[in-house]
């Protein structure tokens, strides 16, 4: 364990029961960049304050009072607002832990260990406990999220980062996890991103890792299956993979990663065929099996590529190539990079390309911790490096229906609110645009941060909305602080990110066919290659140029009524047969109906009038549950299906409420019933207390929206009243 030791981590029984003082961590949050700090020292405890904010997230009773019990669901999403109005940070945004997802921490850890950069002893010791905390109690093991069912990608990697942070083989949870791994045939069954980290690791060689050729970068832009076409976060991440890979750079064997090599593993590794194992998974991970035609590419690459006919000089310009494009990507995202799992390979391509003294090394060193987020069960990876603009503006738009726009004693908050969002629009374009494939960016937001940099359609849609709600408030008198040419500069990236048949997608338009998920390889996702259209970008796209054409009736207008209709269209086409949509970002059929039929309302679709919105009430109604709630499980993502949650969610209720009354639903009886319960669930201090997870991404992982909980029932009881007004309701 000498290596454990170097990287500045206590080891043994110390380590394994050891805890941090909660009551020493701060959150910082500079213009966006959220980093938290565990202050060593009395004096710097005495100097830096913990906030109510900071004790909310670490699970220490924050002491925000009592408040007069809500009779009516004004006072409800009032009593609300004055507790979620305590978690707005400095820089005027909200902040949560963004987990979830269970294979971010290792590649960050693998990063550091590889490159022997030292942990800070209280983040490796609350990482410790933050994976146990999330450690399945029934079998010992990981998922692929924090829902999910053991996995050998769960269990490989995440018991191989307690190791690496210091944890004995021996200790009990240990052996359990190892067992429950080795019932899934070891780590020789893990996808291909854990045989590529664990060779990284050096516990693997590269001859289990399916080949990720940098030559695809030299392929023509014509070509069909050429990178600049797939869904960017599947390309920004095979770009490193594949720099890293051809250069089949390994950390040297050491105790440690020879002990992992037994603990992973069902036989010797010397008796190991390597190579026959490439294919090798276990039917748990394996949630979309590679195809035959990915398997002989694979074939091809390995046996006649690679030997016999791969030049020296393509591979030496591949490389090159493949650098050029990783640092444009660094120096674009000022080291953020796209998200966490090409952040931690870009560190490591930095250090192998330039070295642990480089300037770019050191710059990732410092952003990584970005990504980090604390918490009362101990420290995590967020799923992007903050939700920061994403957040803040759903809260905006969602506090507009009860009248606290105009209340003096919110204007503060929301003035915070929109002076964040107006220093988080992105005002130019990145460098070398075209030569990085990237999407038009000046006058867009992203999801997190304008360092960060990524446009997003629906970030760059709620972004647009916030602040003409606010700017554009005709009573209300907030400051202009966005020039028109800057509401202009959005319209105008709005405009570039529609689909042909009219839908919108994340980051870009669809650039690739569907056919590329023939080359789909990370096998624990579905519909990941490419862009695809969904309900809920294109509805905040609607939504976004509906009031453009309110507020710049003459800008582009053509085009504007162009986009509108075309995307109207195509959310009336993608309506199931049993009136729903389904969902890819939010749980599930429940989320992408709220958003789908919001458009439809834009398009002067109400229940009186369109069969289509009855058809999307009715299939919400006959789901209503006894106790006036709506909650739908995780697995309707994975299935396609509607599946039932045996308890009522209040995310997920709210998001229900909001869809009627977007539909103009008349009867307010089953509403009623559904704002009872989201009253009953709210606490004496206004909160509402964590349910299950409310996020998705890529079909098949789970990701947590904390703040969900605050923003839609506000939004909801609001809405509610607008229609019905303030009557008592408990
Ligand atoms: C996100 C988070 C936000 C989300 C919405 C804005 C909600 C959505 O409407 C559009 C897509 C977007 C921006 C999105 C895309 C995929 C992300 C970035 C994530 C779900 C958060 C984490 C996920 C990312 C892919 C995680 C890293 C994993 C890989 C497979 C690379």
């Amino acid at each position: 364990h000498a290596k454990a030791k170097a990287n500045g981590v206590v080891k043994g029984s110390d380590f394994v029961n050891a805890t941090t003082d909660r009551s020493r961590w701060r959150l910082k949050d500079d213009r966006g960049c959220q980093t938290w700090h565990y202050l060593e020292t009395d004096e710097e405890v005495e100097a830096w304050p913990q906030t109510a904010a900071d004790r909310y997230f670490l699970g220490i009773e924050t002491g925000l009072p009592k408040l007069q019990p809500a009779k009516t669901p004004l006072e409800s999403a009032s009593n609300g607002l004055e507790f979620f109005s305590k978690l707005q940070l400095p820089p005027g945004n909200w902040a949560c832990e963004y987990g979830g997802p269970m294979f971010l921490l290792p590649g960050l850890v693998i990063t550091w260990y590889v490159t022997e950069t030292p942990i800070p002893k209280p983040w490796a010791i609350e990482m410790k406990n933050y994976l146990f905390a999330r450690q399945n109690p029934k079998d010992g093991g990981w998922g692929l999220h924090i829902e999910g069912e053991s996995s050998v990608f769960g269990i490989a990697m995440n018991y191989t980062t307690l190791r690496l942070l210091g944890v004995d083989a021996d200790d009990e949870r240990m052996v359990k996890a190892r067992k429950r791994l080795w019932e899934l045939g070891g780590a020789v069954n893990g996808p291909h991103w854990a045989k590529f980290w664990l060779s990284v690791l050096g516990v693997f060689e590269y001859e289990i890792v399916n080949p990720v050729p940098p030559e695809l970068w030299l392929l023509p832009d014509w070509v069909p299956i050429s990178p600049w076409r797939w869904w960017i976060h599947m390309r920004q991440v095979m770009l490193p993979m594949s720099y890293i890979w051809s250069k089949r750079w390994s950390y040297p064997l050491n105790d440690l990663t020879r002990q992992l090599r037994t603990e992973l593993l069902t036989q010797p590794y010397e008796t190991i065929n390597l190579e026959s194992h490439r294919n090798t998974i276990s039917p748990i991970d394996n949630y979309h099996p590679k195809s035959w035609v990915l398997r002989l590419l694979f074939w091809l690459v390995i046996h006649i590529w690679m030997p016999l006919l791969r030049p020296n000089w393509m591979k030496k310009r591949a490389e090159e190539w493949t650098w050029w494009l990783i640092e444009a990507e660094d120096e674009n995202t000022s080291y953020s990079n796209l998200g966490p799992v090409n952040g931690p390979m870009n560190t490591l391509a930095a250090y192998i390309q330039l070295g642990p003294d480089s300037v770019p090394f050191k710059e990732h060193l410092k952003t990584l911790p970005e990504f980090l987020w604390m918490k009362d069960e101990g420290m995590l990876m967020n799923g992007t490096n903050g939700v920061q603009t994403w957040d803040t503006s759903f809260l905006v738009q969602g506090v507009l229906t009860g009248g606290f726009i105009e209340d003096p004693k919110w204007k503060p908050m929301l003035i915070k609110a929109m002076e964040f969002l107006e220093d988080q629009q992105i005002l130019e374009e990145c460098r070398d645009q075209h030569k990085c494939y990237r999407q038009q960016r000046k006058g867009a937001w992203g999801f997190s941060t304008r360092k960060q940099g990524y446009t997003v359609s629906d970030c760059t849609s709620e972004g647009f909305k916030s602040i003409l709600t606010l700017q554009k408030h005709p009573t209300a008198n907030y400051p202009q602080l966005i020039s028109e040419r800057r509401c202009l500069d959005a319209i105008d990236v709005i405009l570039t990110m529609q689909n042909e048949g009219g839908g919108c997608a994340s980051y870009e338009p669809t650039r690739g066919s569907e056919l590329l998920e023939h080359l789909n390889a990370a096998e624990v996702f579905g519909r990941i290659m490419i862009e695809y259209n969904y309900p809920e970008c294109t509805t905040a796209c609607v939504t976004a140029l509906h009031m453009a054409q309110k507020y710049y009736p003459d800008y582009r207008a053509n085009e504007v009524k162009t986009f509108k209709a075309a995307a109207i269209e195509y959310i009336r086409r993608s309506q199931l047969p049993d009136g729903s949509w389904y969902g890819s970002w939010g749980i599930c059929f429940t989320y992408a109906t709220m958003f789908a039929v919001e458009s439809l309302s834009c398009g002067g679709e109400h229940y009186s009038n369109s069969e289509r919105v009855r058809r999307a009430c009715k299939f919400l109604l006959d789901r209503q549950m006894e106790d006036g709630g709506w909650g739908e499980t995780y697995k309707s993502c994975e299935l396609g299906v509607y599946d039932q949650h045996p308890e009522s969610q209040v995310v997920q209720t709210a998001w229900a409420v909001i869809a009627l009354l977007e539909s103009d639903f008349p009867d307010p009886e089953p509403l009623k019933k559904a704002l009872r319960l989201i009253m009953s669930r709210q606490q004496p201090n206004g909160e509402w207390k964590q349910e299950a997870i409310e996020g998705v991404f890529n079909k098949s992982c789970m990701i947590s929206y904390p703040n969900y909980k605050f923003i839609f029932p506000i939004k909801a009881l609001g809405m509610f009243v607008q229609k019905f007004g303030n009557d008592a309701l408990l």
